[in-house]
């Protein structure tokens, strides 16, 4: 039967640290131009079949991060990219950025060296290191609050803080089981119930929550376990909310200045991060490496039920 394909889009898959980026290289909504901020409504607001066509089943899954390719508003910047996933869209993606860098060096788009990109929250400045290790130096991070006391069903009232490092985050020191994969359901929806709480507690826009513990890697400083907006869990020990938990240390004194803090994330991958100061805010340096495993084209068929994604 003739198959009616209504658009392809060119994808290159890559993992870092195990949490996959997909990056839309063509194909991809017509944003137009201007602020990426702006340009990231008009893809939410007209052209959001995209965004579920390429991260959510049957071509995706719910821990696919989304990264579409566009032109830089910045005239400094080697590209542009606006982040999203399974239920919508992220204002930064750590291991996504090192997944873009990787990947416009794979399609001989970037040579070793700086590359500034510009992102819907700022202008990030990334290093391609001649090993394949890429540096993001995030957006400027700072903890909004402190010790935010929440209580959920089950379990004694639970502190933490939140912080921005691109997305917004609730952080918890979490003991009552190993941060493994063998405690999965029991994380995801202890995480859960606190993103609730702490929404409900006047902090509307905290949508990721890191728990973290003690490290397994012998290098790392902590380990932790983010659960990501749509309930999908960093594989990577992320970015984010590295930027997130540096911004936190800097403000109890805990990490000097341009200290090593290496992160591990659940699956036991790693990225090292430092910060600089400026203002009250830092600004985090993360480092570490993303893998291709893809390069696909992506065919939207219009006698395809399920075309534009499995939208739940
Ligand atoms: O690395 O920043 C990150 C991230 C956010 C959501 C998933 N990964």
């Amino acid at each position: 039967m003739a198959q009616q394909i209504v658009a392809r889009v060119t994808v290159v898959d890559s993992h870092t640290g195990g949490e996959p980026t997909r990056v839309a290289v063509t194909g991809g909504p017509d944003l137009g131009s201007g602020p990426l901020a702006a340009r990231l409504a008009r893809f939410r607001e007209s052209h959001d079949a995209y965004r579920s066509a390429i991260v959510k089943e049957p071509r995706g899954s719910d821990v696919f991060v989304g990264a579409l390719l566009v032109e830089p508003d910045a005239a400094d910047c080697a590209a542009g990219v606006i982040f999203f996933n399974n239920v919508g869209y992220l204002g930064m993606c750590g291991h996504g950025m090192i997944g873009v860098v990787t990947t416009l060096a794979h399609l001989g788009r970037l040579v070793p060296g700086d590359h500034r990109i510009d992102t819907p929250v700022g202008v990030v400045t990334t290093t391609l290191h001649a090993g394949g290790d890429v540096s993001v130096t995030n957006v400027p991070s700072f903890r909004r609050a402190a010790d935010v006391t929440v209580t959920v069903a089950g379990s004694a009232p639970v502190r933490g803080d939140v912080a921005w490092g691109g997305n917004w985050f609730y952080l918890v020191e979490y003991r009552a089981c190993p941060l493994t994969l063998d405690h999965l359901a029991t994380l995801t929806d202890f995480a859960w119930q606190l993103r609730q709480a702490v929404n409900a507690h006047g902090y509307p826009d905290v949508d990721h929550v890191e728990l973290f513990g003690p490290p397994v890697h012998p290098a790392a400083h902590a380990r932790n376990f983010v659960l990501c907006p749509g309930r999908a869990y960093d594989r990577s020990p992320c970015g984010t909310g590295t930027s997130a938990k540096l911004a936190c240390l800097a403000a109890d004194g805990r990490l000097a200045e341009g200290a090593p803090w290496v992160q591990e994330g659940i699956l036991g991958s790693t990225f090292t991060a430092r910060y600089r100061r400026e203002g009250d805010h830092v600004v985090p340096t993360i480092t570490g490496r993303a893998f291709i495993c893809a390069e696909a084209t992506l065919l939207i068929d219009a006698g395809d039920p399920f075309a534009w994604g499995i939208r739940s």
